[in-house]
């Protein structure tokens, strides 16, 4: 029998239909992730940093799969770039995908020595993300940075640790491009 399906428009990163939610991250939700918590807390907390819309059709169960689009819109906080919170997976052996859709960014990506490494994120790069790896979006252009993920849907997402150390670099902007600061 013809089944209803989600729809995904691949070229603006939109994820509509069937099993599909959208939760949404603003400046208020951010405590302590960006360095200038004064600036954070001056600026409006309804502000909207990024949007995730997410395809779930087997729930959180090992062999599940996870499809998701994130969208991280452009600003700062001080001369900090809008990023996404960042993570590692809960359960720490498990890989994801990213792909660039729209605008442009970066991909910090950290084990858990806090060494860090950063990739390009633009439309059409891709991105595997291993296990034991901690990631976060930084969207370094004028437009939203539009990234689609697949993970594993029992992988649940480990935010403490992020919370509590941070990232090992920052993204700031000056000059008008982006830097990077050691943490
Ligand atoms: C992504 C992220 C999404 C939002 O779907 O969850 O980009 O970032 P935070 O979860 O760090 O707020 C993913 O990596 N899922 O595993
Ligand atoms: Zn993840």
């Amino acid at each position: 029998m013809l089944q209803k399906t989600a729809l995904f428009d691949s070229l603006q990163g939109k994820l509509t239909g069937d099993h599909v939610s959208r939760s949404r991250r603003s400046l208020g939700d951010l405590s302590n992730v960006f360095l200038n918590e004064e600036e954070r807390l001056r600026m409006n907390p309804d502000q909207h940093v990024y949007e995730v819309e997410m395809h779930d059709s087997c729930g959180e169960v090992e062999g599940g799969l996870f499809f998701g689009v994130s969208h991280v819109h452009p600003g700062k906080v001080g001369d900090e770039y809008f990023m996404t919170k960042g993570h590692f997976h809960q359960k720490r052996n498990r890989a994801e995908y990213y792909w660039g859709i729209s605008g442009e960014g970066l991909l910090l990506l950290m084990d858990e020595a806090r060494v860090c490494r950063v990739e390009k994120v633009f439309p059409g790069s891709l991105h595997f993300i291993a296990g034991h790896i901690a990631h976060r979006l930084v969207n370094t252009g004028s437009s939203s940075l539009v990234v689609g993920a697949c993970w594993p849907s029992d992988a649940g997402h480990d935010y403490e640790s992020i919370q509590k150390d941070g990232f090992s670099i920052r993204v700031m902007e000056k000059n008008g491009e982006p830097v990077f600061v050691k943490q």
